[in-house]
């Protein structure tokens, strides 16, 4: 396959993109010196991207590929892509569901401990010498708490099973209630967080969700609850979230992501009531490969003339 050129825009776990190199053809953009000369030099002949989710594929860089014929992308978020042009273009896009489940069930699923048990502000405090000063101040009990989750998808399943593992209750929130579930269905997200203690984010990104938990639903979490975003930081309102956390309207968060990542705003540095994660709730050696690894099975499945594995709806 190595006739087949594509344009990679960001770089994702090394070994699996050393096979793609193996396969493809691949001028990898975020290496060149000048992104606009390899652009230049490579447009007309590139019929695939592979992109990460921070990579804005839109569609000027769409029309400066005439050749172009899929978008692969690594990750299960596309809201770096724009589907409507890509679907215009006639586009495939792919991306990488499922095989991340686990692992950014068992971030969700850790940030949630961490976050109201202070697991990481118990652990400032033993190595600050603290505790010779006296006891870390209690926490509150996971068990017996509602988790409502926002995206009761793929991983939001994953996430559930953990949690109701530690003798949390399941309440979810999304565009529609979804049959055969037992669990109870908000269609209204500031109700289902005034009645649950943990408020889970796992939808995807994108202008649909973008702050869709907002300064309401936080006041409606209350000082008790706690945010735990895994999805993307354009679901939450960032400015209304520092704000809560300070003035003690909102209890505590858990963040892996972040508006403007990698910048997080500092205000939250200081905060024990938070736990701050770089985005890596798939990043695990495992996890990462296979998400590789389906990027490149997607590629080589087009290009074989055969149905992509994962193509977005
Ligand atoms: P999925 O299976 O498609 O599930 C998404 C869920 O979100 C669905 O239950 C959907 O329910 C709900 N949803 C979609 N649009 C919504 C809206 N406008 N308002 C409320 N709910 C909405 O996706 P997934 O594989 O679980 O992945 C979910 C997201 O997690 C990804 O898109 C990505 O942004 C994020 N993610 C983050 C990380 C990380 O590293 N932190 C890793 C992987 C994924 P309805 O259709 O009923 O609305
Ligand atoms: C990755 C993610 O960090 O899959 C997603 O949507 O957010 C993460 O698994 C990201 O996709 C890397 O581009």
């Amino acid at each position: 396959m190595k006739d087949i050129e594509i344009l990679s825009l960001g770089p994702f776990y090394p070994p699996a993109f050393e096979l793609m190199e193996r396969e493809f053809t691949v001028h990898a953009l975020w290496r060149a010196k000048d992104r606009d000369a390899m652009l230049a030099e490579v447009s007309g002949r590139i019929r695939g991207i592979q992109a990460m989710h921070a990579n804005k594929t839109d569609a000027k860089l769409m029309d400066t590929l005439p050749r172009l014929e899929i978008i692969a992308c690594f990750g299960v978020g596309v809201d770096g892509v724009d589907l409507d042009a890509a679907r215009k273009r006639k586009l495939i896009v792919t991306n990488t569901p499922e095989v991340l489940n686990e692992c950014v069930a068992d971030l969700a699923m850790g940030l949630t401990l961490a976050t109201v048990r202070r697991i990481s502000l118990g652990d400032r405090f033993v190595r600050a010498g603290s505790w010779l000063k006296g006891p870390l101040p209690f926490t509150r009990k996971v068990g017996g708490k509602t988790m409502g989750i926002l995206g009761y998808g793929r991983i939001g399943k994953a996430i559930a099973k953990r949690a109701e593992a530690f003798g949390m209750r399941i309440v979810y929130h999304g565009r529609k209630e979804q049959p055969r579930v037992a669990h109870k269905y908000y269609a209204n997200l500031t109700e289902m967080a005034r009645d649950c203690d943990v408020l889970m984010a796992i939808c995807p990104g994108g202008p649909a969700t973008r702050h869709i938990v907002n300064a309401e639903v936080m006041k409606a979490l209350g000082p008790e609850g706690t945010l735990i975003n895994v999805a993307r930081g354009s679901v939450v309102d960032e400015q209304a979230l520092v704000k809560a956390l300070a003035d003690g309207t909102l209890g505590a968060a858990g963040l892996d992501v972040f508006e403007s990542e990698p910048n997080v705003p500092e205000a939250l540095f200081d905060m024990d009531q938070v736990v701050l994660q770089p985005h890596v709730a798939s990043a695990t050696h495992e996890t990462r490969m296979a998400m590789g690894v389906l990027t490149a099975d997607n590629l080589r499945a087009h290009f074989s003339g055969r149905p992509v594995l994962t193509p977005v709806a």
